[in-house]
């Protein structure tokens, strides 16, 4: 892969709207995927390996627990920062960031918002360094865009819980040392189990053959009568609105992501217009190319425009899941056609590995899946504004 020379776009001048912390983060993550990230990852996403050996450099940049609180080893920074980090770190790759949402919003923040005082002392401290890996599982083979119909289960067994099921498509499963499961009761209501590694019965079975997100490690969780200790349920929420909002957090961190791997498709694209000579004259001179990053930096400046009112609302406690949704939806959608575009720019070159760009594209296709696909956004949005669930 060539060297990492890329200039950020700021072509509404957002930096003016940032705070001096603000730009102290992200420049410290910017920093740090330019020196860590952009010389490894194409190699490591070339041999599908995920690249454990920055995951301390993850927790020093802040990047797991950055808005849970100091004293539980948080960074404790607020919502723009957390999306900014998200930004800097997807910029460099989708699963790298993917790695840091998982960590973050849906491992550490259930534990924090829904966990015992016992459970946030025990796993937060040791989650925001590093020295701790979760995964979080909520979809099943038979129940993806639905997880209400969840069919891994537990039994109260009097001094535990016995938990029988299995989890598919879990980012982090094969390395975790910790999943937050969701599982039904003998009620079938939903509840969240934390369970650990060397737990009789438990298995992290690796997916294969992704050509999406391939240095992030993907798997299975399979729960074979496996014996959890009670004090691993979190007490304070259940029902599906516990897993529903841990995805609240981890979406709106994928709506600032998807705009760090879209600026690097559309800074890559631009340069290499500038600098690639057909018919005696740069391509970045023609009509048609201009007209591709026209639209580009348009459709970027409005997702950074979209994130921003969205961390504010987030920092005011006033975002609603619909937003949220919107943003994650958007976003997502529009990274993916400027990585489609962006590749079309570089001609044959686009599509090999000494660019970031066909890495972004294919990574993209995952994230536009996950978290909630595409279609089931617009039909949150599309429920929202009518007052009529279309989903059943
Ligand atoms: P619905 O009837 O709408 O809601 C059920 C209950 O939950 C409540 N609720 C929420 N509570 C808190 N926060 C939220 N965001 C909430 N949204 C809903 C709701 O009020 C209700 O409460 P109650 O008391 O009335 O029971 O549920 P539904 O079954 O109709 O489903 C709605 C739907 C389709 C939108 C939802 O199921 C959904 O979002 N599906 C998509 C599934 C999804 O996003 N899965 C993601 C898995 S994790 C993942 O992909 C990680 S990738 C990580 C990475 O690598 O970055
Ligand atoms: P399905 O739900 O089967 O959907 C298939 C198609 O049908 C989609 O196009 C969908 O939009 C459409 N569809 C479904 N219902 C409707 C409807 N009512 N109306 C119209 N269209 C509909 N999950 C976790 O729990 N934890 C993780 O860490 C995690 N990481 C992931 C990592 C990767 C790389 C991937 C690919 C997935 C991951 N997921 C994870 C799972 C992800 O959240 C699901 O793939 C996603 O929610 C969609 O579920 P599904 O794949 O079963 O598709």
């Amino acid at each position: 892969m060539r060297p990492d020379l890329f200039e950020s776009p700021d072509y509404y001048q957002m930096d003016d709207l940032l705070s001096e912390e603000h730009i102290l983060v992200r420049d410290a993550a910017r920093a740090w995927v330019k020196r860590d990230i952009s010389p490894i990852i194409e190699e490591y996403a070339q041999k599908a390996e995920f690249p454990k050996q920055i995951l301390g450099g993850l927790a020093e940049i802040g990047a797991f627990g950055p808005y849970i609180p100091e004293e539980y080893g948080g960074a404790g920074l607020d919502q723009i920062s957390y999306g900014l980090i998200m930004q800097e770190i997807e910029r460099g790759d989708s699963g790298v960031r993917s790695t840091a949402s998982v960590q973050s919003s849906l491992v550490m923040y259930p534990i924090f918002a829904y966990g015992s005082e016992e459970q946030r002392k025990k796993y937060l401290p040791k989650l925001a360094s590093g020295e701790l890996m979760g995964c979080f599982g909520l979809t099943e083979p038979n129940h993806g865009s639905n997880p209400s119909g969840m069919e891994t289960k537990f039994k109260d067994m009097g001094d535990h819980y016995l938990l029988n099921g299995a989890k598919l498509w879990i980012s982090n499963s094969p390395f975790a040392d910790i999943a937050i499961v969701w599982a039904k009761n003998e009620e079938g209501r939903i509840h969240g189990l934390i369970v650990e590694r060397g737990m009789e019965g438990f298995t992290t079975p690796e997916t294969h053959n992704k050509w999406s997100l391939r240095a992030s490690a993907t798997g299975e969780l399979i729960f074979d009568n496996v014996k959890v200790p009670k004090k691993n349920l979190l007490p304070k929420k259940n029902g599906l609105g516990a897993p529903l909002g841990c995805l609240d957090s981890a979406r709106y961190g994928i709506a600032w992501g998807a705009i760090g791997a879209a600026m690097d498709c559309y800074d890559t694209a631009l340069r290499y217009s500038k600098e690639r000579i057909q018919f005696g004259k740069p391509i970045g001179a023609t009509q048609l190319q201009q007209k591709k990053l026209a639209e580009m930096i348009t459709e970027i400046t409005k997702a950074q425009l979209l994130a921003f009112r969205l961390g504010q609302l987030k920092n005011e406690g006033k975002a609603t899941t619909a937003q949220i949704s919107m943003a994650k939806r958007n976003n997502v959608d529009m990274a993916l056609t400027i990585a489609r575009e962006a590749r079309q720019v570089l001609g044959g070159m686009g599509i090999t590995g000494e660019y970031s760009i066909m890495r972004h594209m294919m990574n993209l296709e995952s994230v536009i899946t996950y978290e909630g696909t595409h279609d089931i956004h617009l039909l949150i949005t599309g429920a929202d504004i009518t007052g009529m669930p279309a989903f059943k």
